[in-house]
């Protein structure tokens, strides 16, 4: 169980606060297809994935990445308790779905590297430990159902 203190919290939620969720999670699952292809075959549904720009540019990408990020932010309100905060999606990704849980863990990074990027200067080494330790939790919530 993932417990964070006060500061991490606050780390967390403050740059959560500025960013522009469609933007970046579109931008965030559009990195992880082109970084590391083997997910891309979840996605057959989602056309066009045939270069980078083809990936970046497409819409349902951009949509899908979207709600994965939104509810990434519910996550941010129960920091105390992702266990429980993911439960259903959990079974729905190991269930329904069948992904490896090891790539949960892969976008995680790739959404630590996405804010890296975009807030520059102000993703101080605190903000990144913290970021880095809500991915890690998120990942090992969502694969309670594994377990
Ligand atoms: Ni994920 C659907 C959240 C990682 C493959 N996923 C969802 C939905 C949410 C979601 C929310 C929509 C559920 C619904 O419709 O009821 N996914 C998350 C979160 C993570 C994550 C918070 C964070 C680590 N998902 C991943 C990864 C993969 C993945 C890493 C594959 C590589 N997810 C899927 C697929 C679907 C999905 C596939 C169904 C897509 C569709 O609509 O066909």
């Amino acid at each position: 169980m993932v417990h964070f203190t006060a500061e991490e919290k606050a780390a967390v939620t403050s740059l959560w606060s500025k960013m522009n969720v469609e933007e970046a999670g579109g931008e965030a699952l559009g990195r992880l297809l082109v970084v590391y292809p083997w997910t891309q075959r979840f996605f057959d549904s989602f056309g066009n994935l045939s270069s980078p720009s083809a990936i970046l540019g497409n819409p349902k990408v951009k949509a899908h990445g979207k709600k994965v990020l939104t509810s990434f932010g519910e996550a941010i309100k129960n920091m105390d308790n992702l266990k429980t905060a993911f439960a259903k999606l959990s079974e729905l990704h190991c269930d329904k779905l069948h992904v490896d849980p090891e790539n949960f863990k892969l976008l995680g990074n790739v959404l630590v590297t996405v804010l890296a990027i975009h807030f520059g200067k102000e993703f101080t080494p605190e903000v990144q430990a913290s970021w880095q330790k809500m991915v890690a939790g998120v990942a090992s919530a969502l694969s309670s159902r594994y377990h």
